[in-house]
């Protein structure tokens, strides 16, 4: 079993390793990251999405960083596999960059990830406000997040947001290597494209300079070893896991509400001794 403490080493491990893509899923809670780790993901994106869904709010900075990384924290708590939290902007300035990087760190996560968005921030698929800082204000931010940890092996992952704000992959690479400059650890280059084509250009003069890292939610039919093939180390699924509660909740509920009982369903839904084996509740009764 992953110490805690060494979680930040074995994704770095992980990452320098070479030997594949590591295949990462977005989560909300304890639940869906212990879900994320028994099917068999390397690590688990504690999702800026998921974790606003989850509380009916869109992803737009409305939560603090204080619930963020509390759902984190119950995330990295759960699983032992590396928890990699998805820190939106840094939650405002270098100031609050570096508390997060020291509140993150201290809580046994892995890696964080910060996107060069104005703060507040929105989802990066609602369409409007999705303007950039400069890539200096950015660079400063990863400055500030590498000097704050303090494990040599913690992760900050620089994002940049440029082809999701209309621009181009030539500045999505300029951006990237002024990050990387900075001393961000990885790359994490967004897209809403519905296909990988600007992503596998920038892969490809990237160059392997960092490991990067893609979300490919919209472009979904690029597999995680076309991704690899094309120069990506990490592979994000980041709310595939959430929308497939939605629909199985959804359905089951109404099912009930339509026919008045769980019967035909009792076959196909996880029983309450599954929901026993993910709460470990044998090893937590061991202590009585
Ligand atoms: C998230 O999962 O919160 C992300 C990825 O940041 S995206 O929703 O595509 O912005
Ligand atoms: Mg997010």
């Amino acid at each position: 079993m992953t110490l805690m403490t060494g979680k930040a080493t074995a994704l770095r491990t992980t990452l320098a390793d070479g030997a594949g893509p590591l295949l990462v899923a977005g989560a909300h809670d304890g639940l869906t990251a212990v879900l994320a780790e028994q099917a068999g993901f390397g690590a688990v994106w504690a999702s800026s999405f998921e974790i606003s869904a989850a509380a009916a709010l869109p992803d737009a900075s409305l939560l603090g960083m204080g619930e963020y990384l509390t759902a984190t924290r119950q995330m990295n708590d759960a699983v032992t596999v590396p928890v990699i939290a998805d820190c939106d902007t840094g939650f405002g300035n270098n100031l609050n960059v570096v508390h997060a990087v020291q509140q993150y760190e201290a809580a046994g996560v892995a890696a964080v990830c910060f996107e060069d968005k104005h703060f507040p921030k929105l989802n990066s698929f609602a369409g409007q406000g999705q303007d950039l800082v400069s890539a200096e204000e950015f660079a400063g931010k990863i400055e500030a997040a590498k000097k704050a940890q303090r494990d040599p092996d913690f992760v900050v992952i620089a994002r940049t947001e440029t082809l999701i704000a209309g621009g181009t992959v030539d500045q999505a690479l300029e951006r990237s290597h002024a990050y990387a400059d900075a001393g961000a650890d990885a790359l994490l280059i967004h897209s809403k494209d519905r296909t990988p084509e600007r992503v596998v250009e920038f892969l490809r003069r990237w160059d392997r300079r960092l490991p990067a890292v893609v979300v490919p939610t919209t472009y979904f039919d690029w597999s995680a070893a076309a991704a690899w093939e094309a120069g990506a180390a990490v592979v994000i699924f980041a709310n595939q896991g959430l929308r497939a509660t939605v629909t199985a909740t959804r359905s089951t509920l109404d099912h009930i509400v339509n026919n008045g009982s769980s019967a035909e369903l009792e076959g196909s839904i996880a029983s309450v001794k599954e929901i026993f084996g993910i709460q470990k509740l044998d090893q937590w009764l061991a202590y009585e």
